[in-house]
């Protein structure tokens, strides 16, 4: 048993009581804290086609929640968006209308027939982006001669030519894989009574009348992010040239090294995947390479880690869940207020979630790794879980932030060569430009984005340096540097370096950040303040830190908060959101408050007064709009590929609470 200081107690205010008590009611007996991973809308129409290809629907109760769903995010005018917020598109339209139907809801069913209306009056299905060209046609309500060439033979070729898709992101060479599998077979889906109704419903004109040939670069202009480059639509000539008259030697090899790769990430990952896209899209591919292998039902075992039935319905989430990133940030929070941490509740909380971590660390490099394009995995941390096993860079820093700060604390710290795996990852990683990209670094050049084949995401082709991930992995080599000095501390000391002016490289002129990640300029400026701070170049980096703090302040509303349209990210400029947001102004906060304690003495007296004043109004927002359930919201948190949003449920219970455990040991330590 530890005693509690008696001091302590009084310095854990009813605020983070309040917020500590509501997380400890949410964590889960096995140390994680679950949440609903939705927002995007093009992810259960694939995974309801992939389904529907199998002939295995959901049961009927997972059906009617979906369609609830389904209700609940469908617009006023009838259509759907890429995302719960984004305005009607055809990707969203026509796939959503798609998976309503083969949910068992009628033609005739009035949402159907709004939804219907749209896609009419809109030009048609045949409108849609190339994903969802690629989706119809393997339902068979769309023609593959209408999609531009997703050719396997690319797989062939040698690897040291850029165009090869070992060199692409992860998750796009994750995604091209399987398409280019369903596209080299031109596999289509049995023909059933509702394939047959869609083909009607789908298109203002008779199927046989649609001349999909043509409708391979028609997409609606709603749908469009990043439009096609000449060049491209140049290459997709070439290569649909080579489609026309292909060897059947070289497509059967091809298709066979795809599926070969198909196999190895599925036994990699547990049949999860690196994500939605790739899963759905794996399922229905090991199902059209043969329907009676084992791999179909162990795709089907794992379909449930992607599904949340929240209170708007049932639908599929970005991912197998946000487990070990929600849980690093929660014992970061708690952690950040000594006090707070000594809590005999936060001590329960603590130990459980760091019993989860050390489950959850990746303790091996994927089979053949090389021959399957991975690089090494041993030591880092999921975004998710283990078991799913794709490391994410500044998961892993995260990871090593907390069993830092957790050494002390537990009988059973990870010990130093666990952690030196960890670093060893974040050291391998490290962009040529001095950043960090989320997975992977970058295997391409950047005229590689030229051939950017998904109309409705910027930014795909390689693994791009990112604020988030740059300022988190600066911050932990540098944390694991103090305390274990002698490993490979030339190359920490280097890489820390390199870190930290690609930080200055990449501040705005205004002194934001830019997220990648979440929105937006508050989540990043936070970011980029902390990583500034960490490496500490002296004046010259106070002089930045400065007007990061200066942008906050300048976009601080009336009444203490911060709020960020997701607008922000997609147009790449600062859009407010109608109404402030404690999660945004959670992460202005601690910002500014990271920003003041490192500047704080060295700060004119004026200046001084100005943050104080902002830091003040926003804790006290804060406390103002806590409820017994956490902090309440009404917009999504996340982004990805500049353009589609993605919800973190988890967000508003400890961001908040990080911010006031900051404020209340910033207050102690005055
Ligand atoms: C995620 C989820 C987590 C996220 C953070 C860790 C928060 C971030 O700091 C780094 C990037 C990362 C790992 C990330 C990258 C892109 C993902 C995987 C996602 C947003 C979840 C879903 C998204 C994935 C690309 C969605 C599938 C769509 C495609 C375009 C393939």
């Amino acid at each position: 048993m530890t005693t509690i200081a008696p001091e302590a107690e009084l310095h854990v205010n009813p605020s983070l009581n309040r917020g500590l008590a509501t997380l400890a009611s949410l964590q889960l007996s096995d140390g994680h804290w679950a949440g609903d991973y939705g927002g995007p809308l093009f992810l259960m129409p694939g995974l309801l086609i992939a389904l529907e290809v199998t002939g295995r629907r959901p049961t009927k109760h997972q059906r009617e929640r979906m369609a609830t769903y389904l209700s609940n995010v469908q617009r006023e005018d009838g259509g759907w968006g890429l995302h719960v917020e984004d305005r009607s598109t055809m990707f969203g339209t026509a796939m959503n209308y798609v998976a309503l139907r083969l949910l068992g809801v009628p033609a005739d069913d009035p949402r159907a027939v709004r939804a219907r209306k749209w896609i009419h009056t809109e030009g048609g299905a045949q409108r849609v982006p190339t994903w969802g060209k690629c989706w119809l046609s393997v339902l068979g309500v769309y023609e593959w001669e209408g999609v531009n060439p997703l050719l396997p033979e690319l797989w062939l070729l040698p690897e040291k030519v850029p165009f090869h898709p070992s060199n692409f992101w992860c998750h796009t060479r994750a995604v091209f894989l399987p398409m280019s599998y369903l596209y080299g077979r031109k596999a289509r889906a049995e023909e059933t009574d509702v394939v047959r109704a869609l083909r009607t419903e789908l298109y203002r004109e008779p199927y046989d009348k649609v001349d999909f040939r043509r409708c391979r670069n028609d997409v609606h202009p709603l749908d469009v992010y990043s439009p096609h480059t000449k060049l491209f639509d140049t290459m997709n000539e070439v290569l649909d040239r080579y489609e026309r008259s292909h060897s059947r030697f070289m497509r059967k090899r091809a298709l066979a090294k795809v599926m070969d790769h198909i196999h190895h990430e599925d036994m990699s990952t547990g049949y999860l995947d690196i994500g939605p896209v790739s899963k759905a899209l794996h399922l229905a591919c090991v199902w059209f390479e043969n329907p009676k292998q084992q791999a179909v039902e162990r795709h089907l075992d794992r379909v449930t880690d992607y599904l949340w039935d929240g209170r708007d319905g049932l639908k599929m989430q970005g991912y197998n869940g946000s487990q070990f990133w929600d849980l690093a940030f929660t014992m970061q929070a708690i952690l950040e207020h000594p006090p707070l941490a000594e809590d005999p509740k936060a001590k329960v909380v603590l130990d459980r979630a760091y019993d989860w971590l050390e489950r959850n660390q990746v303790r091996a490099d994927v089979p053949e790794r090389e021959r399957y394009y991975r690089n090494p995995t041993i030591g880092c941390f999921p975004f998710s879980t283990a078991e799913q096993a794709w490391p994410v860079t500044d998961c892993t820093a995260e990871g090593v932030k907390v069993a830092l700060k957790m050494e002390a604390r537990t009988k059973r710290p990870l010990g130093a060569r666990r952690l030196e795996q960890a670093i060893d990852s974040l050291l391998f990683e490290q962009n040529d430009d001095g950043g960090w990209s989320e997975y992977e670094r970058a295997r391409g050049p950047r005229w590689l984005e030229i051939f950017n084949a998904a109309e409705v995401f910027g930014d795909i082709m390689l693994g791009y340096s990112h604020v988030e991930c740059t300022s988190a992995c600066t911050q932990a080599l540098l944390a694991f540097h103090e305390r274990y000095p002698v490993y490979r501390a030339r190359e920490v000391k280097k890489a820390v370096a390199r870190g930290a002016e690609w930080l200055r490289q990449n501040q705005r002129p205004d002194g934001s950040f830019y997220a990648s990640w979440a929105i937006c300029f508050t989540y990043a400026t936070w970011f980029g303040i902390e990583g500034l701070r960490a490496v500490d170049g002296g004046a010259a980096d106070d002089r930045l830190i400065e007007r990061a703090m200066d942008f906050l302040v300048a976009h601080q509303r009336e009444g203490g908060g911060w709020g960020e349209s997701y607008l922000s990210c997609v147009e790449k400029r600062w859009v407010d959101h109608e109404r402030p947001q404690p999660v945004q102004t959670a992460w202005a906060l601690l910002g500014l408050m990271s920003g003041f304690e490192h500047l704080h003495k060295r700060l004119p007296a004026i200046k001084r007064a100005v943050y104080s004043a902002a830091i003040a109004s926003g804790v006290t927002y804060l406390q103002d709009t806590q409820t017994e359930d956490g902090w309440p919201f009404d917009m999504v948190y996340g982004v990805f590929n500049k353009n589609c949003m993605i919800n973190y449920d988890n967000y508003r219970y400890y961001f908040p609470l990080w911010a006031l455990a900051r404020a209340a040991r910033q207050e102690r330590a005055r």
